[in-house]
């Protein structure tokens, strides 16, 4: 079996090439040019992989690779996939991730490998936007309606009906995976949970002077993600990919944190307490009374997207995909590996 996986230079990529590798698939993937090393996340199978320079948004480049290795599994985990970031790069992120996954879908289509190439796209619960309030819902699942509130979300959301769109009109095998955050300590250091891992173990908890520089700088406290482990997710994005019919499904634990939650379960790591004192952006966090966390505007994303949290049943019962980490286990396995 060959897999071809665009993003494997990212988080997730980097575990699904293990998992790929563990099962006897030969992996390609595809990386961007960059100016510094992109591979460190790779770096220890490197040997085993076969890496080939792409980018999902060069339609010759992706025709020419599909066309090359003729997979049997294409993974698209390739993405502009910062939600902030977004609002500053609007084009840049319709181009890779709405037409980047067009690029491989039409690539697939006119190299005549419908009935051999199966391909998973990385949708993403950020596609159901407010949805949990303003429809009143406990959870989100399959048939929840999507209401997207960034331009990362809109992007992914084009991506998300092409591909129903393609398996409806061409009878191809092409399936959405729609996960909800899902992090390692080889997330990305501008994401949420990563920076507040860091700050904890290099930042205050790592020095007795409690400087400025010290300081966690925040964005909204009471935010909640449903927040999973990526090594949990690429075992369900495979999982999806073996079942005998196309269908999409959600993957999560079900369980939503906030972000100040988040931030006093990794103190409490550290053997401290978080007062939090003031409200909105006058609000901040003391730890043995001294300041510790400063809320800062700057993170405020233009349009916040509040709430999230999955409904996982259709995975569990068809994929019996159950996730093993717990938000606990997570935050051991952050504060001890990042
Ligand atoms: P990530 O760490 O940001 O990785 C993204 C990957 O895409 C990296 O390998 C990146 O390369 C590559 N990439 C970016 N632009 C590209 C382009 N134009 N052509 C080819 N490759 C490109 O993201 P992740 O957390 O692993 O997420 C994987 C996918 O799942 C993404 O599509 C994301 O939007 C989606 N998703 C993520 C989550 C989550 O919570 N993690 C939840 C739902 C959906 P560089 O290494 O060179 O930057
Ligand atoms: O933000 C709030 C922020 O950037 C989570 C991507 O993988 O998951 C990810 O997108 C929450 C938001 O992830 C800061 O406003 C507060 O409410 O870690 P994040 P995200 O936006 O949920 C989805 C499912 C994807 O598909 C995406 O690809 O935390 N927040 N303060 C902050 N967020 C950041 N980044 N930095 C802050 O200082």
């Amino acid at each position: 079996m060959i897999a071809l996986i665009f993003g494997i230079t990212g988080q997730d990529g980097s575990y699904l090439s293990e998992l790929l590798l563990e099962k006897g698939y030969t992996v390609v993937g595809v990386m961007r040019r960059s100016s510094s090393f992109n591979t460190s996340r790779i770096d220890h199978i490197r040997d085993k992989l076969i890496l080939v320079y792409g980018d999902v948004s060069d339609t010759a480049c992706v025709f020419e690779l599909i066309n090359k290795f003729k997979p049997n599994e294409i993974y698209n985990l390739a993405a502009q996939s910062h939600v902030a970031v977004s609002f500053q790069l609007e084009k840049y992120t319709m181009d890779v991730d709405a037409l980047g996954p067009l690029n491989i879908l039409q690539a697939v289509r006119m190299s005549n490998l419908i009935d051999k190439c199966k391909v998973y796209q990385a949708s993403t619960s950020e596609l159901y936007g407010n949805t949990l309030i303003t429809h009143n819902l406990t959870s989100l699942d399959e048939n929840s309606p999507m209401n997207p509130v960034s331009p990362y979300a809109i992007a992914k959301l084009y991506a998300y009906h092409m591909v129903k769109h393609y398996r409806k009109a061409f009878n191809m095998f092409v399936v959405n995976g729609i996960l909800q955050n899902h992090e390692s300590s080889r997330r990305g250091d501008n994401f949420v949970t990563k920076k507040i891992v860091l700050w904890a173990k290099y930042g205050w908890f790592s020095t007795s002077l409690k400087e400025e520089k010290n300081k966690l700088h925040i964005g909204r406290l009471d935010s909640s993600r449903d927040w999973s482990h990526a090594k949990d997710m690429v075992r369900g994005m495979w999982s999806i990919l073996q079942q005998s019919e196309p269908e999409d499904f959600v993957l999560g634990s079900g369980v939503r944190t906030t972000v100040r939650s988040f931030i006093e379960k990794v103190c409490s790591k550290f053997g401290a307490k978080v007062e939090w004192r003031g409200e909105g952006i006058d609000e901040q966090g003391y730890i043995n009374d001294e300041l510790a966390i400063v809320v800062d505007p700057k993170y405020y994303r233009p349009n916040e997207l509040s709430d999230l949290v999955g409904n996982p049943t259709k995975a569990k019962e068809k994929l019996n995909w159950q996730p093993e980490y717990t938000i606990d286990t997570l935050i051991d396995e952050r504060v001890e590996n990042s």
